[in-house]
């Protein structure tokens, strides 16, 4: 843990274990303000993997200004809730999702995958408050998910383990390994929730639409289906927590989500924004933003 991150973490004001119940337009704002933080990431690091990043943004707001039992003034604490970001390229949303939670401060994320900075493109444990599990190599996050979900079981400890997949690395067969020893062992104490963008790294994912939620179902998880971006269809399927049986989401995403031009573009998974990328996006987000809000008002 890096002493002088959770210094200032401290002294940021506490939000609670778990902010529940809030408003949609408050998550959706949230949601905003994460992809305006990922976008301007990209461009001052000049990072690939945005539309992997912006994909998952309404999954990581659910978990973590809803469903997710943490302490960003306590990140360490051993009755919180795991999670892990098993696509780890993506790691610019969760960079920013914490920083909005309180873990440190925003101004933070200006150091993003700069030498010496705190934020590496792939996440790493002790670089940052909050982070579980170093990750970047697909295909690892479920296995020591249900380790921890194991362990909780074993020692009669009621924290839930949260598992971010990607479609693509649900192509790796270490995966489908750890989905077998989940329901065998009975740990009800772990969700998945698989990123279903259909898109990997070179082109379209290989699971046949409509196929993915029946191999989870088939491997013993209970499993639910949701619009990915839907943050209170995802806070419905994530507090759905079944007996016995470990949860499986398999939440239908768009890569590249919220910036029309990066919408299932998959050029988007490499190139950085340029300055003139970054102001049209950042334009492009405030005004849905504002539409929406006339919408809320209208209706
Ligand atoms: C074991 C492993 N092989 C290859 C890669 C290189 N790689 C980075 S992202 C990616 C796939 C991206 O697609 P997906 O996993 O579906 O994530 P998305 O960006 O669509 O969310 C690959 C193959 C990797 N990180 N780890
Ligand atoms: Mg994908």
């Amino acid at each position: 843990m890096n002493a002088d991150l959770l210094a200032l973490a401290k002294g940021l004001a506490s939000t609670g274990i778990r902010p529940s119940g809030m408003a949609a337009a408050h998550l959706t704002e949230i949601a905003r303000e994460v992809r305006a933080k990922v976008l301007r990431m990209a461009h001052s690091g000049k990072t690939p993997h945005v539309g992997s990043a912006l994909s998952c943004v309404d999954i990581l707001v659910a978990l973590y200004f809803d469903c997710m039992r943490v302490d960003p003034t306590n990140p360490d604490n051993p009755a919180r809730d795991r999670f892990i970001l098993s696509k780890g390229h993506g790691c610019m949303a969760l960079y920013a999702v914490l920083a909005q939670r309180g873990f440190f401060p925003a101004g933070e994320l200006k150091t993003y995958a700069l030498d010496g900075g705190h934020f590496p493109e792939h996440p790493a444990v002790g670089c940052i408050p909050g982070i579980d599990l170093a990750t970047g190599s697909l295909g690892h996050g479920l296995s020591v998910g249900a380790g921890l979900a194991l362990a909780a079981k074993i020692n009669g400890l009621n924290y839930r383990t949260y598992v971010l997949l990607s479609d693509g690395e649900c192509e790796e067969g270490s995966i489908w390994e750890a989905a077998l020893f989940a329901p065998a062992r009975g740990l009800a104490n772990l969700t998945v929730i698989v990123d279903y963008n259909k898109w990997s790294a070179m082109g379209r994912t290989m699971h046949r639409v409509g196929f993915l939620s029946k191999k989870w179902e088939a491997f013993g998880w209970n499993t639910v289906e949701v619009n990915g971006h839907d943050t209170h269809a995802i806070i419905g399927a994530l507090r759905k927590t079944p007996v016995g049986q470990p949860l499986a989401i398999v939440a239908h995403t768009v890569k590249g989500k919220g910036v029309s031009f990066m919408e299932d573009n998959l050029e988007w998974h490499y190139r950085p924004p340029t300055s003139a990328d970054l102001e049209r996006a950042l334009c492009e987000l405030s005004a849905r933003d504002v539409r929406m809000h006339r919408q809320m008002v209208i209706a």
